[in-house]
């Protein structure tokens, strides 16, 4: 059996991202579900930036969600989650760093932050005219991106990729942030999003996520444990004081 521990909540889209990588590689994970910035000193030693998700096994401490699936293709190469052709595997790593970049930026970093982390965890008050204003000025733009992309059927490059790996988890944070993109005005990848999030790798996952985000962080070990999910016995978030890492740009 492959085995391996995430650091990192089910709340993360780059957490999800290597969940869901590691789920379709057959790799049974154990989960420490530490929220971004409350990791321990031993975590900052795990990851120097400070950012989720780690990815651990009996050969690798790894950081960095492209990083990490990138070595999981390379452990295991089969079923590939990057296209053979040459253009079509450059294109799926393009849109993978469009995912982690801009979409991260559009509907993490302002919509997703603004309406959750924010007040869960910074303690400041929603900000509706942030979230509105990123929903009509900077989301449209990413949504007509994708809708050149997105597939009328199946996935984008066929077999479900590093691509869609990367891009449909910020959907769910999306939806946590009570904000659901136009299906008439983008059919084509709400379509897509739709068939990707009722697949066992994302939708596993997002279930994990979806009642975390309505719980108190100092309940969600018990919260995810009473849902059957298989927790490391140690964390490396014990600490209760938030801290942002040291990393400035995205
Ligand atoms: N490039 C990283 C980005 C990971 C990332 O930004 N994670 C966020 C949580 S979704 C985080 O840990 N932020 C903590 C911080 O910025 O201090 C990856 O792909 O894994």
């Amino acid at each position: 059996m492959k085995s391996a521990t995430v650091i990192g909540s089910p709340i993360s889209p780059y957490a999800r991202k290597v969940f869901a990588a590691c789920a379709l590689k057959g790799i049974e994970i154990e989960i420490d579900p530490l929220v971004a910035f409350y990791g321990d000193e031993h975590f900052t030693k795990l990851s120097p930036v400070r950012r989720i998700p780690v990815y651990r096994d009996a050969h690798a401490t790894l950081c960095d969600s492209s990083v990490i699936c990138q070595y999981l293709e390379d452990a295991y190469p089969t079923p590939h989650l990057y296209p053979k052709d040459i253009v079509k595997r450059a294109e799926a790593r393009w849109l993978e760093e469009f995912a982690d970049t801009r979409i991260a930026d559009v509907f993490a970093w302002k919509i997703f932050q603004a309406a959750v982390i924010d007040p869960g965890v910074w303690n400041r008050p929603r900000d509706k005219a942030a979230v509105e204003r990123a929903v009509m000025e900077e989301l449209p733009p990413v949504m007509d991106y994708l809708e050149e992309w997105a597939p009328a059927h199946g996935y984008i490059f066929g077999d479900i990729s590093i691509a869609d790996i990367s891009i449909v988890p910020y959907f769910a944070n999306l939806s946590w942030a009570r904000v659901e993109p136009d299906a008439n005005r983008w059919p084509k990848t709400m379509a897509w999003v739709r068939r990707l999030r009722d697949e066992d790798a994302f939708a596993r996952f997002e279930k994990m996520g979806a009642p975390l985000v309505r719980t108190q962080i100092a309940d969600h070990r018990r919260v995810l444990g009473e849902m059957g999910v298989k927790l490391t016995a140690d964390t490396h978030m014990t600490r209760t004081d938030p801290r942002r890492g040291p990393l400035t740009v995205k």
